[in-house]
């Protein structure tokens, strides 16, 4: 076991009984929703997890270890703190050393939930390749970690302020399956649809941990996207949500926000503009998500 992971004794337990454990990540507490927003949500995915048949792995950096699993307080601390980093693969060498607060972003979750042999791992949304990267070269280190990182992602999509005809074709370079969740196009985070195809549709979770058995089996290193749609009732006007971005996007660029900046700016942004139905899409979905990363995470653990 590595020396710097730290187990709750909730996940502990979990693994000593070989039951399922679905990891989860803490930069969509800390700098992807407002307080107290996102410690109630963090909350309620956990309980969704447990709910159908498996057991939350919250992943964060405190005090020079990484925990895989937190607890009530440390939730709290993770979403009502201003003094959090926003930690990716690059930032965990210093941030373990010099022992500060971080929240672990779809790229730093992977790595930690793959020390833990964690496999399956529910989010709201990857990064991917910005709008305008041809020139900025902003693309998320969220690609690079699922072309090596052997950990399954269950997200909503790409969301439209990155560029998701290009984040597709970075993955498919990349050999990263995109399997779409009972949807045959890939969602756009806030809406069903995005008008590009993935790659391959799986109707059943059996079919999405057959898939995942069977790619590391081979011996085929990196992870897979499962991209999960919004649920209908929950999913905003495609009208609406596109000029929002369009808006914030533009924000961005006045303001000239750059590097791990982008992410959380354009999200708070485009909360502000659509008057907070983009938080509560975004609730919804991550809720949903927990219930189908649970389900492949228990069949997974069956096979
Ligand atoms: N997308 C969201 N909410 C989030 C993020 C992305 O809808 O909170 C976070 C995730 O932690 C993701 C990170 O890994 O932003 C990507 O940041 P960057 O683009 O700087 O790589
Ligand atoms: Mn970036």
């Amino acid at each position: 076991m590595n020396q710097y992971l730290s187990y709750s004794e909730e996940v502990k337990q979990a693994m000593e009984a070989g039951k399922p454990i679905v990891a989860l990540e803490s930069t969509i507490i800390s700098h992807g929703m407002p307080y107290p927003q996102n410690v109630q949500t963090a909350r309620e995915v956990e309980q969704i997890i447990r709910e159908n048949g498996a057991v939350p792995a919250t992943i964060a950096l405190i005090d020079g270890m990484i925990k895989i699993g937190l607890s009530d307080e440390e939730l709290e601390m993770f979403g009502n703190s201003k003094n959090v980093a926003k930690a990716s693969r690059r930032d965990l060498g210093y941030l373990l050393a010099t022992k500060q607060l971080g929240a672990t972003t779809v790229a730093a979750t992977m790595i930690c939930a793959d020390l833990a042999g964690i496999r399956i791992f529910v989010t709201g949304g990857i990064g991917g390749v910005h709008r305008g990267a041809e020139t900025t070269m902003d693309i998320s280190a969220d690609l690079e970690e699922l072309a090596q990182t052997n950990v399954a992602v269950v997200c909503a999509g790409a969301k439209s302020i990155l560029d998701i005809g290009l984040t597709l074709e970075y993955l498919e370079t990349k050999g990263v399956p995109v399997i779409g969740y009972q949807t045959d196009e890939l969602p756009a985070f806030y809406t069903r649809k995005s008008g590009f195809p993935i790659n391959f549709r799986a109707d059943d979770e059996t079919t999405v941990a057959d898939t995942l058995r069977v790619k590391w089996d081979l011996g085929l290193q990196g992870g897979a996207v499962i991209a999960n749609p919004i649920p209908a009732q929950d999913e905003l006007e495609p009208e609406l949500i596109d000029g929002i971005i369009a808006q914030a996007l533009k924000e961005a660029e006045a303001n000239d926000v750059k590097g791990k900046d982008t992410t959380p700016f354009l999200l708070a942004k485009v909360k502000e503009l659509t008057e907070g139905k983009s938080l509560v899409a975004n609730i919804a979905l991550v809720k949903n998500n927990a219930v189908v990363g649970a389900k492949i995470a228990v069949a997974f653990n069956q096979g």
